[in-house]
């Protein structure tokens, strides 16, 4: 047991505020995994899937309302508003205190307190955090064992004083004297959701409910919204971003990040198997990267991760053929639907379903017949990442891996290239601050066509002022030798054709611009400069065994369209207004730069 004094009277004082049955210290053991799935299975809140297809894996199905982060009720309260930004919610946080410990008080009658000690990246290692989440979810409980490195080492390196960042969670659901979930998914209704950040404290406070980034603390409340606070004062950079090792015919490797808001296909880039002979992709994290100044000055990334919590619709043997082999054991499934023999099914699994399922509600699903999908469209699987056949040799190398370049895309069916290349690395952060996804007819609130810029794909993870975000990037750019810094690109995998169709295949194919990027981080890619950037020319981009893409339609995917990109200038000015005078003087002089270049 720690003698961490500190600790004890933390834990001491939330056990009395939120008054469990019961405590118990998390070890990270298998048997305290073991006996936690257990428990839900003989509450009727998880069902243990097939051992034969599926060893070790269960499912839980979520309150319908509990699916999702609720941005809506996601808080950043620094001591003034200014200082959370016009991107964030923010409430006064001696009064947002005091709400949620209304809401705290004798939240976990008939529950266990759980204290989970938890390591974001490998640990001990320097760049490594430590968090302890208390919670009332054995859920919350086995998918930190997946997600995080839980257990009784972090304890010891956390010694008597070490520093740790408080993250208290509560599903917000006491039971009555005698009361049991019945089988049902706890948590509190929208309105009393509280996803809180109290960025000069480090502390999370989360309150009514149990899902994903809600509930599990360490993912983007820690490693993102907390740790950008930390790294703007200590001079690194806390990102969404995956990272990948690309090796070449010869064996020569370059590690690449990239950020991209959501429903890019981050996961499935991030484990591609590419189609082009003697390449090969290896995956260090699928979401989050925390990058820092090596001794030689190159910047070095860690995946604070230990596990993926992916969405599982659209997963298939086709898309992601390294995570569907990730999954097949020891996973826990969230909201997807059931098949009679105890396997999983989703849309866009690649198969049709088989006979009769039991939805993600819980109910019967017949194909054709049933209204909605058989799984939630945000239904995830939690899997360890050491499953992951790509799963990169360094992936847990203390130090990180060095990266040579870092990718920003979005979903862009018109206006944006292919690929182009940053001038240098200020042009990249006026990239990487324009980003965003075309807004689909789907979303009612929104114009289809608008773009929803979605800087560096950090919107709702950034923990401060989103201009003094764009600041600390530019600053980080002066912190070594231009050459030494990474090569940034702006990608887009999504531009389309006047008829409606997809230009570029995707998928495995993108590795064939990881190629041409790779190529120019070693100095030989072919490239061309023009009003964007430096762009591939024609034929720089592989394309053998790829005989559907003729040089016309490369000739359209790295079309300038030079009207559109005035038009896109405009926009991007008007959405750097809502920054006010937060926003880098440099990233308006690279605003004019390009409108001087497109000839205005
Ligand atoms: O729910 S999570 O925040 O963990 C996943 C996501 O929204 O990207
Ligand atoms: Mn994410």
């Amino acid at each position: 047991m720690t003698k961490h004094a500190k600790l004890h009277a933390w834990v001491e004082e939330i056990a009395a505020m939120t008054t469990p049955d019961t405590v118990h210290w998390c070890d990270g053991s298998k048997e305290e995994y073991d006996r936690l799935v257990r428990i839900m299975v003989d509450e009727g809140l998880a069902t243990p899937l097939s051992g034969n297809k599926l060893p070790g894996c269960i499912l839980f199905r979520s309150d319908p309302s509990d699916v999702a982060r609720v941005e809506n009720r996601t808080y950043i309260a620094s001591r003034t508003k200014d200082e959370a930004g016009p991107t964030n919610n923010w409430i006064d946080p001696i009064e947002l205190k005091n709400t949620m410990r209304g809401l705290y008080r004798g939240c976990m009658k008939g529950r266990t307190l759980y204290v989970i000690p938890f390591s974001m990246g490998p640990v001990g290692s320097p760049i490594s955090k430590i968090g302890i989440e208390i919670t009332d979810s054995p859920y919350v409980v086995v998918n930190m064992h997946i997600m995080t490195r839980v257990g009784a080492e972090v304890l010891e390196v956390l010694g008597e004083n070490g520093e740790f960042i408080q993250c208290l969670h509560s599903v917000g659901k006491p039971l009555g004297d005698g009361e049991s979930d019945n089988g049902y998914w706890p948590c509190a209704p929208l309105e009393k959701k509280y996803i809180s950040h109290f960025p000069e404290e480090r502390t999370i406070w989360s309150f009514g409910s149990g899902y994903g980034g809600n509930a599990l603390l360490g993912k983007k409340c820690l490693s993102l919204r907390i740790a950008s606070v930390i790294a703007r004062d200590e001079g690194w950079l806390a990102e969404h971003m995956l990272i990948l090792g690309v090796t070449n015919p010869e064996g020569e490797k370059k590690y690449i990040a990239g950020a991209f808001p959501s429903a890019c296909g981050k996961t499935n880039l991030a484990m591609l198997i590419p189609p082009i002979p003697g390449w090969k992709v290896e995956s260090v994290g699928d979401d989050i990267a925390w990058m820092k100044f090596g001794k030689d000055g190159r910047l070095y990334a860690i995946n604070p991760e230990a596990g993926f919590f992916g969405v599982a619709p659209g997963t298939s043997m086709e898309s992601n053929p390294n995570a569907m082999k990730t999954i097949d054991r020891n996973t826990v499934y969230t909201n997807v639907a059931l098949t009679e023999d105890g396997d999983v099914w989703w849309e866009g699994i690649g198969y049709d379903a088989p006979g009769k399922l039991i939805d993600w509600t819980g109910k019967e699903w017949e194909a054709g017949r049933s209204e909605g999908p058989a799984a939630h469209p945000n239904s995830r699987f939690t899997a360890p990442a050491k499953q992951c056949p790509a799963i990169d040799p360094f992936w847990e190398d203390p130090s990180g891996v060095p990266i040579s370049a870092i990718l920003f895309g979005g979903r862009r069916p018109t206006t944006v290239p292919l690929v182009h290349q940053a001038f240098d690395w200020n042009h990249g952060v006026f990239l990487a601050s324009n980003i965003g996804s075309e807004v689909t007819a789907a979303a009612l609130d929104l114009t289809a066509g608008t773009v929803r810029r979605d800087p560096m794909a950090m919107l709702p993870f950034c923990g401060y002022h989103m201009g003094d975000y764009l600041k600390h990037w530019i600053s980080m750019g002066g912190k070594t030798a231009a050459e030494k810094l990474p090569k940034i690109f702006y990608v887009n995998w999504f531009r389309k054709a006047a008829d409606g169709k997809w230009l570029w295949p995707g998928y495995g194919e993108n590795s064939r611009v990881l190629k041409w990027v790779f190529e120019r981080c070693a100095g030989t890619g072919k490239a061309v400069e023009t009003e964007l950037g430096y762009m591939p020319t024609v034929d720089a981009i592989d394309r053998t065994g790829l005989p559907g893409l003729s040089d016309a339609d490369m000739k359209e995917l790295l079309r300038v369209d030079r009207e559109a990109w005035l038009r896109e200038a405009e926009l991007i000015r008007e959405n750097y207004a809502l920054f006010g005078d937060r926003l880098p003087k440099e990233l308006l002089e690279q605003l004019e730069a390009l409108e001087k270049r497109l000839g205005k």
